[in-house]
């Protein structure tokens, strides 16, 4: 599938688009993603891009003359949608849409970023067949991500007083959220914590847990339902690595302790980050191993 993205920050998107499934997909050939930068289609010499609105009002609007350059220049897979807040909502359905794409005459699709306070009307009446608009919900998400980060920050590292903790979310699954604010419970709490993040494959579990210093429990996430299956090959690949380990399982995917003991862990977190702990506190308490632990 050929994705063409036109952006003024073509490296943030090569970034973000090299890491997890977007890379290996890129990797594998399933992607062709290809950049344009719209500053590249410039004349003056401090590349401008944006421009007053020419009907007036606040702000600066992205300028019409660069962004009919570059998609002139890449003759990009058509459609071409603008992202842009008035759009109709990106939801499962749009995504499986676009996907669709992929196997029609075009081969993909094309997206448009905007930026400043929107985009030069001519671009939205002559050059773009749509607009999407990534919605409420992920409006929710940049905002979440960003106090998340300067709450984390604020976390005391505390160190091996309580054993160190392994966690992340399953191999496939790219929620980071709930992985972030669970590991940093568990270091409030006086543990140690191996994050290993999102799309963690079984083999980093179970070495983690086979380390020299095994852990106190490694806790492995899902937050969609699709991932059970990879939530239940890495519990196989810790036992099998290190049979004496208890290995928890939770996120939003896990509802249940009866989930959980079918994907053949020792036991739910429970639904929130307070509950994990406590699963860790009594999941160690358990443990044969738990002698250091109890030192405090
Ligand atoms: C944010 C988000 C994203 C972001 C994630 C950004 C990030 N860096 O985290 C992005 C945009 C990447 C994303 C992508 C996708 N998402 Co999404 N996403 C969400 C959203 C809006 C919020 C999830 C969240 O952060 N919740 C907040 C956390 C804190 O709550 P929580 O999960 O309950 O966490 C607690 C517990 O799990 C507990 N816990 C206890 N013990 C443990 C242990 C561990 C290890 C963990 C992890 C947690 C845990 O503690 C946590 C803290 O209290 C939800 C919808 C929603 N409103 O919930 C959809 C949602 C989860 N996503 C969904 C989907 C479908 C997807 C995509 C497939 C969309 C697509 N077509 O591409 C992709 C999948 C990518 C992938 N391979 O994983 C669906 C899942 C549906 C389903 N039931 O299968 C949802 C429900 C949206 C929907 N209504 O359709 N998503």
């Amino acid at each position: 599938m050929r994705i063409d993205v036109f952006t003024i920050f073509p490296g943030l998107v090569d970034t973000f688009c090299a890491e997890s499934l977007l890379g290996k997909a890129r990797g594998t050939g399933l992607l062709d993603l290809r950049l344009h930068d719209p500053r590249d289609h410039t004349s003056d010499v401090h590349r401008t891009v944006d421009d007053a609105p020419f009907g007036g009002g606040a702000g600066m609007v992205m300028k019409a003359e660069p962004l009919f350059a570059s998609v002139e220049a890449a003759q990009p897979p058509r459609p071409l949608l603008l992202l842009g807040p008035g759009g109709r909502r990106f939801d499962q359905a749009a995504a499986h849409e676009l996907a669709e794409l992929a196997s029609g005459p075009s081969g993909g699709f094309s997206l448009l970023c905007g930026r400043y306070e929107g985009v030069d009307h001519r671009v939205r009446e002559h050059l773009v067949d749509g607009e999407l608009s990534v919605g409420d919900e992920h409006r929710g998400t940049v905002v979440a991500q960003h106090v998340l980060a300067v709450v984390s920050s604020r976390f005391a590292r505390r160190g091996r007083r309580r054993g160190t903790v392994v966690i992340g979310a399953a191999p496939g699954d790219d929620h980071q959220i709930p992985v972030t604010i669970a590991a940093d419970h568990l270091r409030a709490a006086g543990y140690e914590v191996v994050d290993f993040g999102v799309d963690t494959p079984p083999e980093a579990f179970a070495e983690a847990a086979a380390g020299a210093s095994a852990p106190v429990a490694v806790v492995v996430g899902a937050t969609m339902p699709d991932r059970l299956p990879a939530v239940r090959r890495v519990v196989r690949a810790v036992r099998a690595a290190a049979f004496a380990v208890p290995v928890l399982v939770g996120g939003a995917a896990i509802g249940s302790e009866q989930v959980a003991r079918s994907l053949g862990a020792d036991g739910w977190t429970g639904p929130d980050a307070p509950a994990l702990v406590t699963s860790v506190e009594e999941a160690a308490a358990a443990s044969p191993d738990d002698e250091d632990d109890a030192e405090g």
